[in-house]
């Protein structure tokens, strides 16, 4: 492994490019693709419940409960992929995860808004460990308060790895922007701990 650390204020960012194989990557991008019971979920805005862009699962411990727009999800069991996964994870990255939430983009009309991992239910300063499967995507930061600093972009390849942590969620906000550009289906795994109780979704 060969976390490389991306210098931003305010916050903490490791990417590795090379985290899986090719041959891992491929692997595991076609077992995802198959095996999960990928689900459209709905958020309400404004009163108005929406499909989000694109297609979700969200596995874990049976106590790694999360609430979606109102929803309380329970969580698909681990898959001995994803299992296979955390475990590989939670070494190389020296924290405990209890749950992973997919987010599966079909082209470049699916996308995920601007946001932070910052729900009560994931802790003060939580480690989120975000790898990538599939076409390469735009993943941009940007910082919540300082409007001088220019966003950070990263091109989220497949098999790479991200890293957030420190006080990343507290000062930026990120997301996956819509393209025009033909790209390939991708999948983004993001490893995260629930500590306790009651979210709110991403647009
Ligand atoms: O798809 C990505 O790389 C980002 C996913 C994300 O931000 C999230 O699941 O909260
Ligand atoms: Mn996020």
């Amino acid at each position: 492994m060969n976390l490389e650390s991306i210098v931003i204020p305010d916050g903490e960012i490791l990417y590795d490019l090379y985290y899986l194989s090719e041959t891992e990557a491929d692997k595991y991008l076609r077992i995802l693709q198959n095996d999960m019971q990928w689900e459209q979920h709905q958020i309400m805005i404004f009163g108005r419940q929406l499909p989000v862009p694109r297609l979700s699962a969200w596995h874990g411990d049976p106590d790694a409960r999360y609430t979606y727009s109102g929803l309380a999800l329970e969580p698909h069991p681990w898959t001995a992929p994803l299992r296979q996964l955390k475990t590989r994870l939670e070494k190389n990255v020296q924290t405990h995860f209890n749950s992973v939430l997919l987010n599966r983009y079909r082209d470049g009309q699916d996308s995920m808004g601007w946001h932070s991992d910052d729900e009560g239910e994931l802790g003060e300063q939580p480690t989120i460990a975000s790898l990538s499967l599939g076409g390469t995507r735009r993943f941009l930061l940007k910082h919540k308060y300082r409007k001088e600093l220019a966003p950070v972009e990263l091109a989220l390849d497949h098999g790479s790895l991200l890293i957030m942590r420190g006080q990343t969620q507290m000062y930026w906000k990120h997301q996956i922007p819509k393209t025009k550009r033909p790209v390939d289906a991708r999948i983004n795994l993001t490893f995260r701990r629930i500590v306790k109780q009651g979210a709110s979704p991403c647009p």
